[in-house]
């Protein structure tokens, strides 16, 4: 007879054996959905890596921003000032009390060069302050720029992301791979 298997808690997440667990916080400044798209596929691919990645307005992580794993923000900007989600977090981030120390971070702006004299003005500034604050950019900052070919540029960006992610934090390459499109459900025996 076999023996029954203790009882698991019914909400308990499928994990992939090698999973590393280390926190991304992708933040998001976004009025039209273009920044927090993007966010939202950076977590669901951090996931997929192994990391434990949530999403956030950047306000919410005004004065509370981690210093354990990394932060990848995201965020696009309205006539050179931050969208509606971010203006918290921006006049946060000019206050001489306000501190990075400790966090690492990389930056892509979501922009528009028809707005040429703002144009990256919000990610450029939170980049800058991100680092003026003590904080450690990790990946350097992206831009994309909706007037030219976005997708292209984002994923010129995104293409180099993991690994530097993966370096500055100290993770194994294999740590961090994606499974390859194969079956990714991985059951560990004790
Ligand atoms: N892009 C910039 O790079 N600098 C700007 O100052 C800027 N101002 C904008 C003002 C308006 C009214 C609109 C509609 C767009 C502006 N853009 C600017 C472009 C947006 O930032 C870009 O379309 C971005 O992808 C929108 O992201 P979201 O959907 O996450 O809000």
């Amino acid at each position: 007879a076999v023996a029954a298997a203790e009882p698991r808690p019914a909400t308990l997440p499928v994990a992939r054996a090698d999973r590393h667990g280390t926190p991304l916080l992708v933040l998001f400044g976004s009025n039209l959905g273009a920044a927090e798209d993007l966010a939202t596929r950076i977590a669901r691919d951090a996931g997929d890596r192994g990391y434990t990645a949530r999403t956030a307005p950047l306000d919410d992580a005004a004065g509370e921003l981690p210093t354990e794993g990394a932060v990848v923000v995201v965020t696009s900007s309205y006539n050179g000032e931050p969208p509606d989600n971010a203006g918290r977090f921006c006049a946060w981030l000019d206050t001489p009390a306000a501190s990075a120390a400790g966090v690492r971070f990389t930056v892509f702006g979501c922009g528009n060069r028809d707005w040429a004299a703002t144009y990256q003005a919000v990610p450029t500034r939170v980049d800058a302050g991100l680092e003026a604050r003590g904080g450690t950019r990790v990946y350097p900052r992206g831009e994309g720029d909706a007037r030219g070919d976005f997708d292209a540029q984002f994923e010129d960006w995104y293409g180099g992301l993991w690994d530097a992610l993966g370096t500055a934090l100290g993770l194994d390459a294999s740590a961090t791979a994606t499974s390859g499109g194969g079956p990714r459900l991985s059951v560990v025996l004790e």
